[in-house]
């Protein structure tokens, strides 16, 4: 029987190609509900083509279009924040992969997991501010949270038959995104334009800054922690300028495995939803002769300081990683819309971070407050 998908954030850049992944396997998968936060025109071209049962069109102002252009398909059609939760619940969903972006992810993940789907998650700041209370959840519930981010699907192909040994290290590796190598003085006035040109993976604008000032490498530290159960020490961060092995686990042996392969997200998003097998394809190959060197070297975390106030916030733990994940959204908006300079970035985190108060062990409302509060304050600040 076909395996029924949600899609969150099917507009997106996971989600598009999620869909391209789809239409190879049109016989093992069948969209139930795709949604989106604006792009009203690709959600009606995409309903049109793969009937799902419902859509959400979470911009309200476009309900009435999508309305009226699938009214008479007999697809359901709602709209608003609310109803990415509710439609959660429908019973009708196997797995849901979450491609929102950012802190919007966190309440339908939830209940998702609540409501017994198995995740495929794409969406990390979900993990970044909750790690805790997801993946207590999804234990209790017996739901699977596959990784569909690239290195922590390559560290999940690296342990599957390996589930008894425990891991030593994983090492994650990072591209060092289009400024790897320079200066903090080179990075005083580098543009949006340029911040946006990264070298191997074509991505979505808010993921493409934080690979630049490494903020990505950081937030998927806390992810593998909290996916892999493994301390932040066991955790090393590897700048691999290639981009082909996409992470590694060491066991306690010393052995180490890397999962290698041509940068394309098409393979996590496909090993998530057929796993644990795995399907055909015709992507392109990995050839060694054109890659006669695969490079690695240490990260500058004195330049790209995003990556070191990850690690600190990681370890304080509380609801540091929920004000270090909404301080970085307001500030890479505020970056994209040429209101603060690219090394501001940094300071507008760090200065959230000093003057929200800390919550040691806080609730689903106190993340909640921590990233309302964390927002306002960053907008003050930009
Ligand atoms: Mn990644």
């Amino acid at each position: 029987m076909a395996r029924k998908i949600a899609i969150l954030g099917s507009t997106g850049s996971i989600g598009t190609q999620a869909l391209e992944v789809i239409d190879k396997h049109y016989d093992k998968f069948e969209i139930e509900v795709l949604t989106a936060q604006n792009n009203a025109d690709l959600l009606i071209e995409q309903a049109k083509k793969y009937s799902p049962n419902c859509v959400v069109i979470v911009n309200e102002d476009h309900y009435q279009k999508v309305f009226d252009a699938l009214d008479s398909l007999q697809i359901k059609v709602y709209s608003g924040e609310k109803s990415l939760t509710s439609v959660m619940e429908m019973d009708s969903i196997d797995i849901v992969l979450t491609a929102l972006v950012g802190y919007s992810g966190l309440l339908p993940t939830l209940k998702a997991i609540e409501s017994g789907k198995t995740i495929a998650l794409a969406n990390k700041e979900t993990l970044v501010v909750a790690g805790e209370l997801i993946t207590k959840l999804a234990q209790e519930k017996g739901v699977n949270i596959l990784p569909v981010d690239s290195e922590h699907s390559a560290i999940f192909q690296c342990i599957v038959g390996e589930f008894q040994n425990p891991i030593e290290k994983i090492v994650l590796t990072a591209s060092g995104g289009p400024f790897r190598g320079k200066t903090k003085n080179q990075l005083l006035d580098v543009t949006k334009a340029q911040a946006l040109k990264h070298p191997n993976w074509d991505m979505g604008a808010k993921i493409t800054i934080d690979s630049a000032t490494m903020m990505n490498k950081g937030l998927e530290v806390i992810e593998a922690k909290w996916l892999f159960g493994v301390s932040l020490d066991q955790i090393e961060v590897i700048v691999h300028p290639q981009s082909i092995i996409h992470s590694m686990v060491q066991f306690e042996d010393g052995s180490m495995k890397a999962q290698l392969g041509l940068p394309d997200m098409r393979l996590p998003i496909q090993f998530a939803f057929g796993y644990p097998e795995r399907l055909k394809t015709d992507y392109p190959r990995f050839d060694f002769s054109e890659y006669p060197q695969l490079t690695f070297e240490k990260p500058d975390i004195e330049t790209f300081r995003n990556l070191g106030l990850a690690f600190e916030v990681a370890s304080n733990g509380g609801n540091q990683p929920c004000i270090l994940n909404a301080a970085n959204e307001i500030a890479v908006q505020g970056f994209l819309e040429e209101r603060i300079g690219f090394l501001e970035i940094s300071d507008v985190i760090e200065n959230c971070l000093k003057r929200v108060s800390y919550i040691r062990t806080p609730d689903l409302e106190d993340f909640v407050e921590s990233d309302k509060e964390t927002r306002a304050l960053a907008l003050e600040l930009i």
